[in-house]
C-alpha cells in the first residue's frame, strides 16, 4: 500500500510560525503512522516562491528575489528539522522540475480547450494573491477579514481557465464521494461557493517573476503562470509528474491534502479539482481543512505583525520552564498542538496551555508510568524484565482499543480523540499499578505475582511507545531505550500484540522523560496532598446523579464573628431562604467579619454537620484559593443577583 500526504507549500515572504508548524506536524504524524504500518509513504512539503508578495518582501529587504527565496526556504527546512519532521520531499517552486511540471500541465489544459486568452480587468490582493470582483471588496479592501489590505486594480492581457464549465461536475463529484472534503461542515461551504457561480479563473500575470507560460501556447510571451495555479501543481511535481511516469502512477492521486481553512474553499476544494478534471488526471482522495491557531482571537499570521509565536522560541520557553531536553520539548509541542483542539476548529495558542499539558499528560500520566515501573524492575529484579505472562485481562484490551481508536482517528483526522484514547490506556496502566501494588507484593514475598505485575507493566510501557510514536517519535525512542530495546524494529502491529518484551531483558537507565521543575510552595503543597492544589484529573469522576446529591444554594451572610482561639475561623450566620444556619468557615485570614456581612454566597446545605472548635457548623460556604495559602482565599459569589435560597446546579 502507498500513502501520499501533503502540506501546503508555504509562502516565503516571511518566517514560519506555529501555525505552519501545526499543519506540518499533522502531516508528519500521518506519514509516520502509515510508515509504521509498513506502507510506502510519500510525505511532501515545501515553499511557494513565485508569488508577487515574495518579490516585494525581497525588495523590502533590499535583496534580489533569488537569494532571498533560497534563504527563506532554508529557514523553513531548518524549522522542520528542529521539529523532527520527516518529510520525503521538500519542493521549491523555483526548481526546474517544477517548471517542467507546470508547463506540461498547462500544455494539457490548453489542449483540452479550457484555456483562452482575454483581458483581466479587476482587483487583486497581493497579500492573499487572490483576484476579487468589485462587489466582493469591502470598501476597496481585501474581503478576507484576516487581511483587509487595499486591493490593486489590474488591467492586463491574461489567460483564463474555464473554471465555470466545471460547476456541475464538481458538485456531482462532491456528492458521489462523501469522504472527499472534510470536515463535513466545510464541505457545505464549498457547495455554496460553487452554487454561488464560478467565474472563469485568471491563470496568468504579466510579470518577470514566475514560471513562463509554455512557448507552445500562442501569444504566451510576457505571461507567467498565476501563483496559485503554479503552486497547486506542486502536488503533481512531487509525485514525479511529468518526468517519471512510473513514480507518478505509484503515488498519484494523493491520499490526503491537509491545510487550514483559509485556502480550502477557493483553491484546494474547487480550483484544484477542476484543473485536474480538465487535465484528465485523478482527483486526490481527500482534502482536509483544519482551523486556525489564534492569539487574542486573531489568526496567528506573519503578515499581521506583532509578536508571532515561532516554534523555536516556544520550545525555548518550555525548556526554560521545565528544564527538559529539546527532544522532549519538541514532542510536547507536537502533542499539545494535536491534543488541544479538534482538528477542524480554531484554538487559542498559549505557552501556558502547553505547559499545562506538559505537566498533566506528559510528566504525570506518561512520565509517571515509566518512572514507577522501571525503578521497580531495577530494585526488585536487578534490572531484568521477569519472565513473560499471559495477556493481562484489563491492560491488553485497553491497549487494543487505544490502538483501534488511533487507527480510526488518523483515518478521519481526529487526532484529539485518538490521543485521548491513548491517554485512557496510560491512565489504565497507572491504575493497574496502583491496584496491583507491586511494592506490597515485594513485601509479602509473592514472587510469582510480582513477576506478573512487573512484566505486564513493562508490556504496557512497550505498547505505549508504539502508540505515541507517530506524535512523539523522540519519546518513543527514549522509552524503548530505557526498556533496553534501543534500535528495536517498531511496527504498528506491535501495539496490538502482547508478550514482545523479551524475558530477562536488561533495562536501560531510568531517567525522567518529562522532568518537573520544583515549583517551591506549590509542589510542596501538592506533595502534602493539599486539596487546593490537587489537579482536577486526580479527582474521582462522579456522575450527574452523584453531583445532584449536593444541595448548593444561595445564602446571605447576616452575621459574622471570630471563633475564640482560632485565628483562621469565622462563625457565620447564613440566611438560605427558608432558614438560618450557623457555619464555620476558614476564611479569617482573608476576610474580616464585617467584610462578609451582607455578602451573597454559595452554600453546601446538606453537608454532614460538624462541630469545629465547639461550634456546630451546619453547611459550608464555597471558596477558592487565589494562591496556595490561607491568606488569599476568595469566596464564590455570583455575577447577577440570585435570590436567597436559589438552587445552584
Ligand atoms: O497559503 N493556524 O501559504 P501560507 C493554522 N502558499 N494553520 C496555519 C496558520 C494558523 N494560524 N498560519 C499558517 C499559502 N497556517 C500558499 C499555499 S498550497 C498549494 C499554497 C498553515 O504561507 C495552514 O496550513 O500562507 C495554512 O493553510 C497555510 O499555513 C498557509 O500558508
Amino acid at each position: 500500500m502507498k500513502f501520499y500526504v501533503t502540506t501546503p507549500i508555504y509562502y516565503v515572504n516571511d518566517v514560519p510560525t506555529v501555525g505552519h508548524a501545526y499543519t506540518t506536524i499533522a502531516c508528519d504524524v500521518v506519514a509516520r503512522y502509515y510508515r509504521l504500518r509498513g506502507d510506502d509513504v510519500l510525505f511532501t512539503t515545501g515553499t511557494d516562491e513565485n508569488a508577487l508578495k515574495v518579490v516585494r518582501a525581497a525588495e523590502a529587504r533590499g535583496l534580489e528575489p533569488k537569494p532571498f527565496v533560497s534563504q527563506m526556504a532554508d529557514d523553513f527546512r531548518r524549522e522542520w528539522l528542529g521539529l523532527n519532521i520527516a518529510y520525503d520531499d521538500f519542493i521549491r517552486t523555483t526548481e526546474d522540475r517544477h517548471r517542467r511540471a507546470v508547463q506540461a500541465f498547462f500544455e494539457k489544459l490548453h489542449a483540452s480547450g479550457d484555456l483562452y486568452l482575454d483581458k483581466y480587468e479587476g482587483w487583486y490582493c497581493v497579500s492573499d494573491e487572490t483576484f476579487f470582483r468589485e462587489e466582493e471588496l469591502v470598501e476597496g479592501r481585501c474581503p478576507n477579514p484576516e487581511c483587509g489590505r487595499k486591493a490593486e486594480w489590474i488591467e492586463e492581457p491574461a489567460y483564463f481557465f474555464r473554471f465555470s464549465n466545471y460547476s456541475d461536475r464538481l458538485l456531482e463529484y462532491i456528492e458521489d464521494n462523501p469522504g472527499f472534503l472534510l470536515p463535513e461542515f466545510r464541505k457545505n461551504e464549498v457547495v455554496n461557493f460553487i452554487r454561488g457561480g464560478l467565474r472563469d479563473a485568471c491563470v496568468s500575470r504579466q510579470s518577470s517573476w514566475g514560471i513562463p507560460l509554455p512557448a507552445s501556447i500562442p501569444e504566451s510571451e510576457g505571461h507567467v503562470i498565476y501563483v496559485w495555479a503554479d503552486a497547486l501543481i506542486n502536488y503533481l511535481t512531487c509525485a514525479g509528474y511529468p518526468d517519471d511516469i512510473a513514480r507518478f502512477e505509484q503515488y498519484w492521486p494523493a491520499d490526503v491534502h491537509i491545510m487550514a481553512k483559509d485556502i480550502f474553499v477557493r483553491f484546494h476544494a474547487t480550483l484544484w479539482p477542476a484543473m485536474l478534471m480538465a487535465a484528465e488526471l485523478p482527483l486526490p482522495r481527500c482534502i482536509v481543512a483544519h482551523g486556525w491557531w489564534t492569539q487574542a482571537g486573531e489568526k496567528i499570521s506573519k503578515s499581521r505583525g506583532g509578536a508571532i509565536p515561532r516554534p523555536g522560541p516556544v520550545l525555548d520557553a518550555v525548556i526554560a520552564e521545565t528544564r527538559c531536553s529539546r527532544e522532549a520539548a519538541v514532542d510536547a509541542l507536537r502533542y499539545h498542538m494535536l491534543r488541544e483542539v479538534p482538528f477542524g476548529l480554531d484554538g487559542e495558542f498559549s505557552v501556558e496551555a502547553l505547559l499545562g499539558r506538559y505537566a498533566d499528560d506528559l510528566a504525570n500520566d506518561l512520565g509517571n508510568l515509566l518512572h514507577r515501573v522501571l525503578p521497580m524492575i531495577a530494585r526488585y529484579r536487578e534490572g531484568r524484565v521477569p519472565s513473560s505472562c499471559p495477556p493481562d485481562p484489563d491492560l491488553h484490551p485497553a491497549a487494543q482499543s487505544a490502538a483501534a481508536a488511533w487507527e480510526t482517528a488518523v483515518e478521519t483526522l481526529d487526532f484529539r480523540s485518538g490521543l485521548a484514547a491513548i491517554w485512557s490506556f496510560l491512565r489504565a496502566a497507572n491504575r493497574f499499578i496502583d491496584q496491583q501494588a507491586p511494592w506490597a507484593l515485594a513485601k509479602s514475598g509473592d514472587q510469582q505475582a510480582l513477576d506478573r505485575v512487573l512484566y505486564s507493566a513493562a508490556e504496557a510501557i512497550r505498547i505505549a511507545a508504539v502508540l505515541v510514536a507517530p506524535v512523539m517519535p523522540n519519546t518513543a525512542d527514549e522509552i524503548e531505550a530505557q526498556l533496553g530495546l534501543r534500535g528495536w524494529r517498531r511496527s504498528w502491529d506491535q501495539a496490538h500484540e502482547w508478550g514482545l518484551v523479551p524475558a530477562g531483558q536488561q533495562i536501560g537507565r531510568p531517567t525522567p522523560l518529562f522532568p518537573r521543575q520544583d515549583q517551591g510552595g506549590k509542589a510542596a503543597a501538592k506533595a502534602a496532598g493539599s486539596p487546593n492544589t490537587t489537579r482536577s484529573r486526580e479527582m474521582p469522576v462522579i456522575s450527574i446523579k452523584e453531583f445532584q446529591k449536593i444541595d448548593l444554594r444561595v445564602g446571605e451572610v447576616i452575621g459574622a464573628e471570630a471563633v475564640p482561639g482560632a485565628d483562621k475561623l469565622l462563625k457565620l450566620t447564613v440566611d438560605i431562604g427558608d432558614e438560618q444556619r450557623t457555619m464555620v468557615a476558614g476564611v479569617a485570614l482573608s476576610y474580616r467579619p464585617e467584610d462578609l456581612v451582607g455578602k451573597k454566597v454559595v452554600v453546601v446545605t446538606n453537608l454532614e454537620p460538624a462541630t469545629i472548635r465547639g461550634v456546630r457548623s451546619e453547611g459550608m460556604i464555597l471558596a477558592g484559593w487565589v494562591q496556595c495559602d490561607d491568606k488569599s482565599i476568595a469566596i464564590v459569589t455570583h455575577d447577577r443577583s440570585l435570590p436567597k435560597g436559589a438552587r445552584v446546579t
